[in-house]
């Protein structure tokens, strides 16, 4: 669904969900101003039990001109026109249900019910400003012509990635690079985050800690609160000397917000973050600092009788029990029960840094599967795969077994993926597609392989790096180059047989 899919309809109310967040007023607020721009009717509300108190967004609310109306829940007779509810669900706990005739849906929390035509979520994405931004942007909407609406949106990711520490998708990325915005009031909304009574809750919360020494993580459940004492909380729990994971959790619209951190190198938080929230959920970020989203609907159909405290600390210790580690350096891959491989020679899109700018310019690739940033080096090679993972290749291994083909890359090549992938130039501001850089390589088939398909899941610390693992997971293979046991590294099973076949 697009913005004008909407424009029929006349007038239109934007619902933000009860206890609205500064997420769910800005991106009402952004929907309020495109359909303003086309002269439509327009009315941006809210509803529940609660008006809106805490003071940056009463703030946020005066400074911005935001419209935003209380309405009582009792006081609905049915909307004319059209009703969108925005970062959330019609029909959810946490968003009063207005009747309506047509309702459509922009949210970016994982989808409650199947059906509907005017719904666009995107579950993936770090805020809901980041969709509508998207979607502003689908219809050539001059967003950056209004410094407001600009700070607004801003704001809206800020809170809802824990002060940008828990962004991850490439596309919250582009959104928080390109706005333009009021950095005064941002300092402004910034020192008005917190009230005392949250200030309590933050102490309360950290003295009624859960530790489990078997895998020195620690679970707190906080009462509900701003999102962004989650982070703090789970940032401050990491200097604890004892504690080397932890999540950090409460129940908030109609769900559960968590925050999770790791301090250890066998641990990447987003990977936990995306395993507590695995199929009731959504939940990402990075190796230290992650976060995520437990819908609660979800949660009840998946656990009807679990109390949350005890799913959090089962599901960490799963987490823990779910893996082996393997450190090729000390590794020499036992390759019995394991089949050779030719790898085939399919063409990969290589990048040469120095091709996208000097030797010292920081740089960062983007692509759905994560994004890297470096600093460009002489002879540093990189390759990105159909679905979007992009490898670090050291310059000898690219110049042993890959050869530049001297074509660009095909027009389907990132066909499979969402994002198309982007890199961006950090000293002259620039963002580029990919394709600008691409160099087609052909493998030279010098590469065989023994392979193993994965049943359970596996951390390999690669020979050429111990400090960041590769996993796999059921399905992937575990990989060694015959001409080195200790190369040991992982495959992504959904490309595997494109790459190799069997000797
Ligand atoms: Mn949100």
């Amino acid at each position: 669904m697009r913005l004008s899919d909407l424009e029929p309809y006349n007038p239109i109310t934007i619902q933000c969900h009860d206890n609205p967040d500064a997420d769910t007023i800005s991106s009402g607020y952004a929907l309020y101003c495109y359909f303003k721009s086309k002269h439509k009717k327009v009315r941006l509300v809210y509803s529940g039990q609660n008006k809106i108190k805490k003071m940056n967004l009463r703030l946020m609310k005066e400074k911005l001109n935001i419209p935003i109306k209380y309405i009582r829940p009792s006081q609905s007779e049915a909307m004319e026109g059209l009703l969108i509810t925005v970062d959330c669900q019609y029909g959810s706990g946490n968003v009063s249900c207005l009747r309506a005739g047509n309702v459509a849906v922009i949210d970016h929390h994982p989808r409650e019910k199947s059906g509907g035509e005017l719904v666009r979520i995107q579950p993936n994405l770090g805020s809901c400003a980041t969709l509508v931004w998207s979607m502003l942007l689908e219809e050539g909407y001059p967003v950056n012509e209004d410094v407001n609406l600009g700070t607004a949106l801003y704001y809206g990711l800020y809170t809802d990635t824990n002060q940008f520490s828990e962004l991850f998708n490439p596309l919250d990325m582009d959104m928080r690079e390109t706005l333009s915005f009021n950095k005064r009031l941002l300092t402004q909304f910034r020192n008005a985050n917190l009230s005392l009574k949250e200030l309590e809750i933050a102490g309360i919360a950290m003295i009624r800690y859960n530790y489990n020494d078997d895998y020195r993580f620690a679970v707190i459940k906080a009462q509900p609160c701003d999102p962004n004492i989650l982070g703090l909380i789970s940032d401050f729990l990491l200097q604890v000397e004892e504690i080397d994971t932890c999540v950090v959790y409460n129940e908030i619209n109609d769900g559960y917000k968590f925050s999770v951190r790791s301090c250890i190198k066998e641990v990447n938080a987003n990977e936990m973050a995306a395993f507590l929230a695995e199929g009731i959920g959504s939940g990402g970020g990075h190796d230290e600092k992650a976060g995520g989203f437990i819908s609660m609907k979800l949660y009840e159909e998946h656990f009807p009788v679990l109390h949350s405290e005890a799913y959090f600390n089962n599901r960490m210790t799963e987490y823990f029990q779910s893996y082996t580690l393997i450190f090729a350096n000390q590794t020499k891959a036992d390759v019995s029960g394991m089949q050779r491989y030719r790898r085939l020679r399919q063409p990969i899109c290589c990048i040469k840094a120095t091709d996208i700018a000097g030797v010292g310019t920081q740089i960062s690739m983007r692509t759905d599967s994560g994004s890297m940033d470096f600093q460009v080096e002489e002879d540093m090679f990189f390759s990105v795969e159909r679905n979007g993972i992009i490898h670090f290749v050291r310059s000898d291994f690219f110049r042993k077994y890959l050869s530049d083909t001297g074509q660009g890359l095909p027009k389907d090549y990132f066909a499979g993926i969402q994002y198309t992938p982007t890199i961006k130039n950090w000293s002259d501001g620039n963002t580029y597609g990919i394709e600008a850089f691409a160099k087609l390589c052909m493998p030279k088939d010098t590469f065989n392989i023994y392979a193993r398909r994965l049943t359970s899941c596996v951390k390999v610390f690669p020979k050429w790096d111990d400090e960041r693992y590769m996993r796999g997971m059921p399905g992937d293979y575990l990989a060694v180059s015959e001409d080195d046991l200790h190369n040991i590294f992982i495959e992504p099973g959904n490309i595997f047989g494109d790459n190799y076949e069997l000797i």
